[in-house]
């Protein structure tokens, strides 16, 4: 049986990211082709619960909205809530260039994940902490995977399959919280 939940999104990589963790919590889902609102704050949870809740009314039926951030210690965060944006202007070679010379390579990738739902919304996020590479390592993955290298790894995100960077990301911890929560909340 399982749960079948929409997902707004415009990006594949997530999808399949996310699959990859919920088929094991028997949760199926289905890309919907709706724009997402995207508020402007820092904050990545208001972003993604504001998105889920304007896709929710919409849709009327379950629905995720993952939103998602590279924050870079010696930026002070930089690009954070931004990091969509920044990714397609400046891009990769644009945060190596910021961090040309800077010791403190310390950086991590947040993910939230809201889920708006018959009967309210349910949000779960997941973190990681790593390092921003000197140069960009590996062809897999998306966005600033090539020069993110996590904490407990040597291998850049973009140099590791999807189980793999899932076993250590801030998506793939997100979406295992997703599975404790769903279990216990009714959601139709
Ligand atoms: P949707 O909004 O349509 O879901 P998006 O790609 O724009 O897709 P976000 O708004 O969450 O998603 O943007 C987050 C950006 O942060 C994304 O474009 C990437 O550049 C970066 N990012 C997020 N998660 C990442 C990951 O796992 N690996 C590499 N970069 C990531």
């Amino acid at each position: 049986m399982g749960k079948e939940i929409a997902i707004a999104t415009s990006n594949i990589h997530k999808i399949r990211e996310l699959e990859q963790v919920l088929s094991k919590c028997s949760i199926r889902l289905r890309q919907v082709d709706i724009p997402k609102i995207e508020i402007q704050s820092e904050d990545l949870q208001l972003v993604a619960i504001n998105a889920a809740i304007a896709v929710y009314n919409i849709l009327r039926e379950p629905v995720i909205v993952e939103d998602a951030g590279l924050f870079v210690e010696a930026l002070s965060g930089f690009p954070g809530s931004y990091s969509s944006y920044v990714f397609k202007t400046i891009g990769i070679n644009g945060i190596l260039r910021l961090l040309e010379g800077v010791e403190d390579r310390r950086a991590y990738f947040e993910s939230v994940i809201a889920l708006a739902h018959n009967r309210g919304v349910l949000c779960v996020r997941g973190r990681v902490y790593g390092s921003i590479a000197t140069e960009p390592r590996g062809s897999g993955g998306f966005g600033f995977d090539p020069i993110f290298v996590p904490e407990g790894s040597t291998k850049t995100f973009a140099e590791m399959s999807l189980e793999e960077k899932n076993k250590y990301s801030h998506r793939g911890r997100a979406a295992r919280e997703l599975c404790r929560v769903v279990e216990r909340v009714e959601i139709y």
